[in-house]
């Protein structure tokens, strides 16, 4: 192994807690080599904390398997090209199609990955923008759409999100998350595991409400067992409690919201006795964690994916806003805060127009944009209508919409599509019906600033990044792989929001004199300098002189309520409509969430992967691929021993798996972990693993999304298990 002869300060983009590591490089002859990655100890978020996945930042740069050249399908095969050939011939077929059909016939899919650089989630977004094509897709109506619809309805935009003051909270209810495997969603923290053990340590308390006894449960708090898909009436008997049975005072948060008793009227008929016979927790136990949460010295109620992918997750998410509100926990120390960190991303949005609802609609007008986003879950129809507007080309870029989307709609409408183009690191299993496959670069070969998570934390911390080395092969930054797109396709430099104007001024700069042209150039550095010179707290020379970053004033108690609220009147609308309206499926519902002998398949995440990536890492030491997890009295209820190979099944599918039998998971529930399965031209490695893709049963399209916020409702669906007959 060569001798690093530098070493370079960045942070990990794979998860929400931008851990800071340190890169050893080697500069040899045969070019840069990436010796080892370390975690930061001086970081001031992190201190040291990281993760195997962070640590294999420098595999993925080197895995052989990583594509380096732009790809073109050509009789059925994918074989190499040149940029100029990819960039002439998708250009032109895209005005193409724009010209005959419509700007509507094009379409972006955004992935996870792509929020994680400011860069990529505003080029590839101006790319579609800039075409007059509304048609942005992404993987948060797969995650997240529930936070962000009830967050533009509640608070005005979708990016504001109270977040839990873990440092000084003595109550914490966690609905839905895991947090020693995932680091949680929507909040920045290091260690959320160890983060929450200090709360214990000085006296407070965790509650975690789960179907399985997890990772996290195991080391921390208590652990509450529920029926999946019932956190809302567990939340609308805590409200039932508080507002029906106790006499808990609305004259407080009368002053900051409107809808005050609509909301607490949505809680009269939901008695915990009621609550108990869906979610199998006891009514005395619902009661004593209402008034303990009500009566404690900063509690926070938060929830994440467990809740937001089941049937009621905007409903949950409204319940959990008004309870932290109602009992006086929102905006107070120890409770809920709404930071605004170094770039006030809501203020931004605000005035950009970013994080409103739009009047676009998908063809059938049925479901509106979320985030700037229609639900994935209705792209398969966007695809295969009849409508004259019908999405005839597809970009994809850092998403693996075929795999990670339930039920087999979207991969079965992409034959349909005129043009499909994935913008990734490797091939993937969308990348297989891919007509073009460019190779982006990875997170060491580009600069960063993560602006989409600044307002997640509750003492902001801000950092930038150098590329760490240069991008190997023909890589390319999704900055300029979407700006020349754009380009390529003729774009005219109107569009709907200001971010479409980037590529055209890189263009208009770039005919200026050589010398000129240097010192003006536009490039997500410039842009995240001004954005940074506009928050007025820190500046990208500040961020450059630290390269660990700079930590900013914590978030003050009483700075969001009738302050910052985004709302036309300043005021929390505590009973937008459709939740109002929306709360009637409760009632529908019931009885048969509480049907008993039903098994309800649930998720789990892995803390060596990342959905469906990260399986092909050199240096991670991967899983047998994925594994069922019944508890021992539903195997012995149906034949099965531990170790068998199950089949799940549903209406939408079956797979084959085996299974272990363990009493951390509650009778009643089957857990399967996604991203698995990795068949076909896939990267090597991954596609050796065994292991089986559980959106194959999971019910997909647009008769399973949260009818409120698009969100794929991919939690609590009934399967049925059974031992696997063998027949190879
Ligand atoms: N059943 C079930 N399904 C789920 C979930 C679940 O819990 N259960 N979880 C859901 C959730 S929370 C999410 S976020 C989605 C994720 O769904 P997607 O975002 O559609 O897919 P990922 O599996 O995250 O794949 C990300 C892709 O991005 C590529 N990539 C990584 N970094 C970069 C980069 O810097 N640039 C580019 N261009 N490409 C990059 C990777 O190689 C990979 O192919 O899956 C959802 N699907
Ligand atoms: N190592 C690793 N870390 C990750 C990811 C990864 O794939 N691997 N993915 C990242 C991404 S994209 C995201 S969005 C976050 C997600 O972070 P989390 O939301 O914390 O996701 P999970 O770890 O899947 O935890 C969800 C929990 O919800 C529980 N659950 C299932 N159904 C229900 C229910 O009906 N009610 C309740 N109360 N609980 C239920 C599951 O048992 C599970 O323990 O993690 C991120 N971090
Ligand atoms: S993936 Fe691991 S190293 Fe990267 S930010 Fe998340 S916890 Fe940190
Ligand atoms: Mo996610």
């Amino acid at each position: 192994m060569s001798a690093p002869t530098r070493s370079v300060r960045t942070f990990c983009r794979i998860c929400e807690v931008h851990c800071g590591l340190v890169v050893d490089v080697a500069d040899t002859p045969a070019g840069e080599k990436v010796v080892k990655v370390r975690p930061d100890r001086e970081h001031p978020v992190s201190q040291g904390y990281c993760c195997v996945k962070g640590l294999g930042l420098g595999a993925l740069h080197h895995d052989e398997d990583r594509l380096d050249t732009p790809l073109k399908r050509v009789d059925g095969e994918l074989v190499p090209i040149g940029w100029d050939q990819a960039l002439t011939e998708i250009g032109a077929r895209v005005r193409g199609l724009v010209d005959r059909h419509g700007a509507r016939s094009v379409a972006l899919y955004q992935g996870n990955p792509t929020f994680f650089s400011f860069a990529h989630t505003t080029m590839s977004a101006a790319f579609v923008e800039a075409l007059g094509s509304p048609n942005v897709f992404a993987s948060h109506s797969v995650d997240v759409n529930t936070k962000f619809h009830v967050s533009t309805e509640m608070y005005g935009l979708s990016l504001v999100h109270p977040v839990p003051d873990l440092s000084h909270v003595e109550m914490f209810v966690c609905l839905g998350t895991n947090p020693l495997v995932s680091q949680m969603s929507v909040v920045t923290v290091a260690d959320a595991a160890g983060v929450l053990q200090r709360i214990e340590e000085r006296g407070g308390r965790v509650v975690i409400v789960d179907p399985r006894r997890t990772e996290t449960a195991r080391r921390v708090g208590e652990h509450l067992p529920i029926r999946p898909g019932t956190d809302a009436y567990l939340l609308a008997a805590m409200l039932h409690v508080l507002a029906h049975e106790d006499d808990l005072d609305l004259a407080p948060a009368r002053r900051v919201a409107r809808g005050a008793n609509e909301f607490v009227a949505v809680a009269a008929p939901w008695t915990p006795e009621r609550a108990e016979a869906v979610t199998g927790i006891p009514a005395a136990t619902i009661r004593e964690l209402a008034r303990a949460y009500a009566a404690a010295d900063g509690a926070a109620l938060y929830c994440s994916t467990g809740v937001n992918m089941g049937p009621f997750g905007s409903i949950a998410y409204w319940l959990i806003q008004g309870l932290n509100l109602l009992t006086g926990n929102l905006d107070r120390r120890g409770g809920l805060l709404v930071p605004r960190g170094a770039v006030d991303t809501v203020r931004l949005a605000g005035l950009i127009g970013l994080g409103r609802f739009d009047e676009h609609r998908t063809t059938d007008g049925r479901w509106h944009r979320v985030a700037g986003a229609f639900p994935v879950g209705a792209l398969a129809g966007e695809i295969t209508t009849d409508h004259p507007d019908r999405v005839r080309a597809l970009f994809v870029t850092a998403g693996n919409p075929v795999h990670s989307v339930p039920g087999g709609e979207l991969r079965d409408a992409l034959p349909q599509l005129d043009l499909l183009v994935s913008v990734d690191l490797y091939r993937n299993e969308t990348a297989a019906h891919a007509d073009y496959v460019l190779p982006a670069t990875d997170m060491l070969e580009r600069s960063d600033f993560p602006a989409s998570h600044q307002s997640l934390q509750v003492v902001p911390h801000a950092q930038w990044t150098p590329p760490v080395v240069a991008p190997l092969g023909e890589r390319r930054t999704e900055w300029r792989i979407f700006s020349d797109l754009a380009l390529a396709a003729g774009v005219r430099p109107w569009g709907t929001t200001a971010a479409h104007v980037l590529p055209w001024l890189d263009r208009l700069l770039a005919r200026l004199p050589g010398r000129l042209r240097g010192r003006l150039h536009v490039g997500p550095d410039q842009v995240v300098a001004l954005l940074l010179r506009w928050g007025g707290r820190t500046t990208l020379g500040e961020l450059q002189r630290h390269p660990e970053g700079v930590l900013l004033p914590p978030t003050e108690p009483g700075s969001f309520l009738g302050r910052r609220v985004a709302t036309s009147d300043g005021l929390v609308d505590l009973a937008p409509a459709d939740l109002l309206a929306d709360i009637a499926r409760l009632e529908a519902t019931e009885a048969d969430l509480a049907r008993p002998g039903v098994l309800r398949l649930v998720g789990r995440r892995d803390r060596r992967s990342h959905n469906s990536w990260m399986h092909n890492s050199s240096h991670i030491r991967q899983p047998d691929g994925n594994t069922a997890l019944l508890h021992p009295d539903d195997g012995a209820a149906r034949g099965i021993d531990d170790g068998d190979l199950v089949e799940v099944s549903s209406p939408t599918g079956r797979i084959a798996l085996p299974v272990s039998l363990t009493t951390d998971v509650a009778p009643g529930v089957v857990v399967v972990p996604h991203g698995w399965g990795h068949a076909g031209a896939g990267p090597r490695r991954a596609r050796a693993l065994p292991g089986v893709n559980v959106n194959d049963v999971i019910p997909g399209g647009a008769a399973h999304l949260d009818p409120v916020s698009g969100q794929a409702v991919m939690l609590a669906h009934e399967v049925t298990v059974a031992r696997a007959t063998v027949t190879s």
